[in-house]
């Protein structure tokens, strides 16, 4: 058995939450077109379609929108016949939405049950980002009316709010003039309530009287085109206004419609379920674009992910074959190798007597503790060099190829010179970590030579001694040295091994050598996944989860079926 379906409005409460709770931080190519569609969404949601259908018999709000400096405001003050709202010559004048309704309507618009991200001020003087409330004894009640600001505004914060408003709209009267019906941006807002079959009335205002026929045959025929046949297109002429306001002939046919709507309540009605539905219909394509952008984030989140995890592998093999190929030991590290055994010279007659040379090498050990240091010292040197190198190269990697990956170049922004390098604490941590590795080595030296035997040997050595000479050992497991290095090295590597096996046996070294090994890449890779994961960190911090696009399709079809149901 399935579940019943939500009810309606949990259905559109869910698929909210969804929306709202997916973060579309990546700079990728649909991303800007994805957060206005979510913010679209959402706003529709909560400021008119959960209203709406917890009350279908709340008055219809109709929303005066359209192109700047129309003649919205005088429109609005000329239909109730009194100053509202304010007109103006400077472009914009209506910064904040004016709603003004019958008394007794008041109750429905004072509270936030419509557009409840805007605080309601009464009385004149209301800021941006507010809705003031005018109460009016001559509008009739069932049809509230809306100034809003410029849809084609220059100032950003109107042209979305107006778009805000009119998606809250049960009804909208589009205003343009004679000199502007054909603009792009109303047009696009035109189409958009073609799309979801919004209820409109289009006012072509400020019309030469001459002209009126002629241009209104022309938006009547722009409007059928555009699937508009529908819409009733109101004609106002071009007069003299008095008091600001229009003569009433003018505007009397619009007056006259609107009235008629708020008495017949089941026209109000028909209206209402016309731009619900079609709000509602719109909800599953928007959503799916949005879902598609969130699958394209998660994309890109991968690629990114994907380019600084190849970068820091390509860090890891690099450290890897460092250290197992011996190139470690070139340097200043082979130096402090001889002195600590002796000279090269010497190194090479004694290859074949390990015996002696085994005795030389404790006479190094216990008489001259210094070049055991030294050696030690050299090799953390030479081990941090290493990991700080690749780890910087890593970085580099993963910058270069982030700034040719969609989303890229958006996560780098700011900082990326610091990016480029390891990070602050790394040479610290790395130093700290080759340290510790050293001390590891040393600890598995004395419980290898924890019996009686290799104990003896091992304390005539000193620890430190033999233990360097397994970091030597760990250093040169496959050769891999060109040149005449390979005779040194591999005559390092061979003394290294015969003086560990003279002491332990030649199985015990062998594993010695490993495990030193498998401490000291278990101590890289840590080292590297921190300095990935200031990369990865910001991935995460952008990218939606992997699920988000499903759970928005989830919920698509969760309202659906509840909108079956409801049928
Ligand atoms: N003569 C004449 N002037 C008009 C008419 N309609 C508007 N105006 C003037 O045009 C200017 C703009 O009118 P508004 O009503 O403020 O226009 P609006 O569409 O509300 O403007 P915004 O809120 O800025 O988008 C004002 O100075 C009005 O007085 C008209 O029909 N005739
Ligand atoms: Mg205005």
């Amino acid at each position: 058995m399935t579940a019943a379906p939500p009810r309606l409005p949990d259905a559109l409460v869910a698929l909210r939450d969804r929306i709202a709770g997916a973060p579309l931080g990546l700079a990728t190519a649909g991303r800007d077109d994805a957060v206005r569609a979510a913010r679209a969404v959402t706003d529709q949601i909560d400021d008119y379609l959960l209203p709406r259908l917890l009350d279908l018999d709340a008055p219809l709000l109709t929303v005066v929108g359209g192109s700047t400096g129309a003649g919205k405001s005088t429109l609005v003050n000329s239909l109730i016949g009194a100053s509202v709202t304010t007109a103006g010559v400077l472009r914009p004048t209506t910064r904040a939405p004016v709603l003004v309704c019958a008394r007794a309507d008041l109750p429905a618009f004072s509270g936030d049950r419509v557009l409840p991200g805007l605080p309601r001020v009464t009385g004149s003087g209301s800021g941006p980002g507010t809705l003031q409330v005018v109460p009016r004894d001559d509008l009739p009640p069932g049809l509230a009316l809306l100034d809003a600001p410029d849809v084609d505004s220059v100032v950003e914060s109107n042209r979305e709010l107006a778009g805000q408003l009119l998606a809250a709209a049960d009804l909208w009267v589009f205003v343009t003039t004679a000199a502007r019906y054909a603009d792009a941006v109303p047009w696009d807002l035109l189409r958009t309530a073609q799309e979801r079959g919004t209820a409109l009335a289009v006012v072509l205002d400020r019309v030469p009287s001459e002209a009126a026929g002629e241009v209104a045959a022309d938006l009547a025929g722009m409007l059928r085109s555009a699937g508009l046949a529908a819409a009733r297109l109101f004609v106002i002429e071009e007069r003299p206004l008095r008091d600001g306001r229009l003569p009433d002939d003018q505007v009397a046919p619009l007056r006259t419609w609107l009235h008629a709507l708020a008495a017949d309540q089941e026209a109000r009605a028909a209206v209402v379920r016309q731009t619900l539905t079609g709000a509602l219909g719109s909800l599953e394509q928007r959503a799916a674009g949005i879902a598609a952008a969130l699958e394209e984030q998660v994309a890109a989140a991968e690629a990114l992910l994907d380019s600084a995890a190849a970068a820091y592998t390509t860090a890891y093999d690099g450290i890897d074959e460092g250290v197992r190929g011996g190139t470690l030991l070139r340097g200043e590290v082979l130096a402090r190798w001889q002195e600590f055994v002796g000279t090269g010279e010497w190194m090479r007659s004694l290859q074949h007597q390990v015996g002696r040379l085994r005795d030389r090498v404790a006479a190094a050990l216990t008489g001259r503790p210094a070049p055991a240091a030294d050696l030690q010292d050299a090799l953390e040197n030479s081990v941090e060099r290493l990991l700080r190198a690749e780890a910087e190269r890593a970085a580099e990697r993963t910058v270069t190829a982030w700034r040719s990956l969609p989303g890229g170049p958006g996560l780098l922004s700011g900082d990326d010179r610091q990016l480029e390098q390891v990070s602050p604490d790394f040479p610290e941590a790395a130093a700290a970590q080759v340290r510790d590795w050293q001390g590891t080595v040393l600890d598995l030296v004395r419980s290898e030579g924890a019996d009686k035997r290799s104990r003896a040997r091992l304390l005539s050595w000193g620890v430190n001694g033999a233990g360097a000479v397994v970091m030597v050992a760990v250093f040169a497991q496959t050769g891999g040295l060109t040149g005449g290095e390979i005779a040194v090295a591999g005559g390092t590597t061979a003394v290294g091994q015969r003086v560990l096996e003279a002491v332990f046996g030649d199985a015990a070294v062998r594993s010695l050598a490993a495990r030193a090994r498998e401490d000291l890449q278990a101590r890289v890779d840590g080292l590297l996944r921190y300095e990935q994961e200031r990369f990865d960190a910001r991935v995460r911090a952008a990218a939606p989860p992997r699920e988000a696009a499903e759970a928005v399709r989830a919920a698509v079809r969760d309202l659906d079926a509840a909108r079956r149901a409801g049928a």
